[in-house]
């Protein structure tokens, strides 16, 4: 018997989407990136866009997420519900269809913005695929409607198992373990990821919760960016209570924008496309960027905040302690870079300027209080980059960093070749003395440090140069700081911080990688910075004689060596002999040395921001929260 046309193409489709879920489970990365936690969590994310999608259509007011016991997770919205009933054409349930074929754009698509091109936007179909089993649950059309899959496979028709009065879709999947690494969904993950969605969806409710270990929260925010904005600030000092709001669209694209100037040094500004977090940033920043610098200049010049005098201010000058976030919304977004997290469409970049420049203006006249606090901080960054600059020609001039003006206190080693060479930066004078009789002369210099240095986050450059401290170890690394940094000219190829393992020693460890970390970062990044692990104990008995570098340690040690053990504890460097630091601490074969990371780094830099800010509140909550850290830390 001759098949009609439509069977056959009934047929053909068929077996492209059987082929279609096939490739999916073949090539699970080529669609969601990877195996690993990113793509198990990504599943996740592509259930909750499409409820998003159903938001922004102005469908949906809420989703819920619930991490189930048994690994499944469900997802559930009170959208207008995927449609169901027979699809003339394909005569299949268009259900089946969104959740089987392939990017089931097209004629299945809303018209909203698409996310597609980026990390998301693959369908449901691809999660549908890559779980050992889903359940679509669909109120509408009076009904609810029900089906179930296994790995992609419809193994129930859409069964109708009752009546509905309101419309929504809720999915409920299990990750396949033939497919993931892992399959533990994490619910810090989730609920962070989900807050920023619900900070850029204005007003909608999200929710997300783990019965098995109580967790729970709810997000909904109706200042949206603004709100973000303050929320990323609210450990730091604001020069306005409320952040700068704009919301607008043009040429078929949405923008909001949210932003509050701090007191800090340091710009921090999120850009985001159609809810993607746009990390590389892209033509929607450049936009953002040249509107900003434009406008605070107009402003302050109509205005009378340049005193006559012809400079303006510069880019970096007005995004000093600036505190942003950009979200925008257009229908074809291009996404590059290295981890397509950068905006590319071209024509965003004057779309963004001429609509912030003119709704920043505009903000900037009616709100004349906030208006004055955020060009006085321009005007002083400006001032202050100016005092730098001279500062620095001033140093340069005197020759203050030169080398020939190497510090007394240097005890350098006769070696020449910086790749050799090793520098200690020791904490205290006595601890540099035994260092210096400790040291092999020809490879290791010693650079002994007095007191606490500098508060660098309070500090600014032209002051931090006048500090002694600084300027000594600037001097003695050769390298300069900041723009001029050349790391081509570093006198050691290994910088060792060598402090006390007490509460001073902490916070000097900290203080000194926060300057590194800002002034001297490549240093770090090329590995060049090391932390001298000096030993907590000394255990003797009978004969033996270890060195111990933790508390574990010496327990295990005591287990092993019985009753009857001599403990030492050496609080600072100070209470070991020369002898004592050379075999422990300093000698090539048998001293620990501990690479810094720009993970520590970061750490430190942030640790310090808590406790040298002027945020109050939030040092008294971390310091409360971190007791028992924070003992070793002297706060
Ligand atoms: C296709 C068309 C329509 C809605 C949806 C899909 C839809 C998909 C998902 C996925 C999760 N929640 C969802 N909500 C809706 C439009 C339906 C119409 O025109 O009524």
């Amino acid at each position: 018997m001759n098949k009609s046309v439509e069977d056959s193409t009934y047929d053909t489709e068929r077996i492209q989407i059987l082929e279609g879920l096939e490739a999916v489970r073949k090539r699970p990365s080529m669609y969601i990136g990877s195996t690993d936690y990113h793509g198990l969590h990504h599943l996740v994310y592509e259930v909750v866009d499409n409820s998003i999608d159903e938001a922004m259509a102005g469908y949906c007011t809420t989703i819920n997420v619930v991490l189930n016991d048994d690994g499944s997770v469900t997802v559930e919205d009170d959208g207008r519900g995927i449609p169901v009933g027979l699809h003339k054409k394909y005569k299949q349930d268009t259900l089946e269809i969104v959740l089987t074929k392939l990017h089931a754009g097209g004629k299945f698509d809303r018209k909203t913005y698409k996310v597609s091109g980026g990390l998301h936007g693959v369908g449901l179909s691809v999660v549908n695929a890559l779980s050992e089993w889903l359940e679509v649950k669909i109120k509408r059309n009076g009904k609810v409607h029900l089906q179930r899959y296994e790995r992609g496979f419809p193994v129930t028709p859409v069964n109708v198992v009752g009546d509905a009065d309101d419309t929504g879709t809720t999915v409920c999947f299990k990750p396949d373990a033939q497919i993931f690494e892992e399959t533990i969904l994490n619910y810090e993950i989730l609920s962070s990821r989900l807050r920023e969605i619900a900070f850029l969806n204005r007003g909608l409710k999200i929710s997300i919760s783990e019965p098995k270990t109580q967790l729970t929260a709810t997000y909904r925010f109706d200042g949206g960016i603004a709100e973000y904005v303050q929320y990323i600030n609210r450990n730091k000092t604001c020069l306005h209570e409320k952040p700068i709001f704009i919301a607008t669209e043009r040429n078929g694209v949405s923008l909001e924008l949210g932003m509050q100037y701090t007191d800090s040094y340091t710009e921090n500004i999120h850009t985001f496309a159609n809810n993607i977090n746009t990390i590389e940033g892209g033509t929607h920043l450049i936009g953002f960027r040249a509107a900003l610098t434009r406008t605070i200049n107009d402003y302050a010049k109509k205005n009378n905040f340049m005193k006559g005098s012809d400079d303006s201010l510069s880019g970096e000058d007005v995004r000093e302690g600036l505190t942003a976030v950009i979200s925008v919304r257009l229908p074809e977004p291009q996404f590059e870079g290295q981890t397509k997290t950068k905006l590319g469409n071209s024509d965003m970049r004057g779309i963004v300027e001429s609509a912030v420049g003119e709704k920043l203006f505009e903000f900037l006249m009616e709100n004349p209080k906030i208006a004055q606090a955020c060009i006085s901080k321009a005007v002083l960054a400006s001032q202050a980059r100016e005092a730098a600059r001279k500062a620095r020609e001033l140093t340069r001039r005197k020759g203050l960093l030169d080398i020939g003006n190497l510090p007394g206190k240097l005890a350098d080693c006769s070696e020449k070749d910086p790749s050799k060479c090793e520098l200690f930066l020791v904490e205290g004078d006595s601890a540099g003395g035994s260092a210096k009789q400790a040291r092999d002369r020809r490879f290791q210099a010693i650079l002994p440090l007095r007191g606490k240095i500098l508060n660098v986050e309070k500090a600014r450059l032209d002051k931090m140069l006048r500090n002694a401290e600084i300027r000594t170890i600037i001097t003695a690394l050769g390298t300069s700081i900041d723009a001029e940094f050349d790391i081509s000219k570093a006198r050691y190829h290994r910088i060792c911080i060598m402090t006390d393992a007490d509460v001073d020693g902490a916070h000097i460890r900290t203080l000194l990688l926060t300057f590194f970390f800002r002034h001297m970062e490549p240093l770090i990044r090329h590995g060049y910075m090391y932390i001298a692990q000096p030993p907590l104990y000394r255990v003797r008995k009978g004969k033996t004689e270890r060195y111990v570098f933790s508390d574990k340690e010496l327990s295990d040690l005591q287990q092993e060596l019985g009753q009857g053990c001599d403990v030492q504890r050496y609080k600072g460097l100070g209470e070991m002999n020369a002898d004592q630091l050379r075999e422990t601490t300093m000698r090539l074969d048998t001293r620990i040395l501990k690479r810094v990371t720009i993970d520590d780094a970061v750490e430190a830099d942030n640790l310090f921001n808590l406790l040298m800010g002027d945020a109050v509140e939030p040092r008294r909550r971390f310091i409360l929260e971190h007791a028992r850290e924070v003992e070793v830390l002297d706060v």
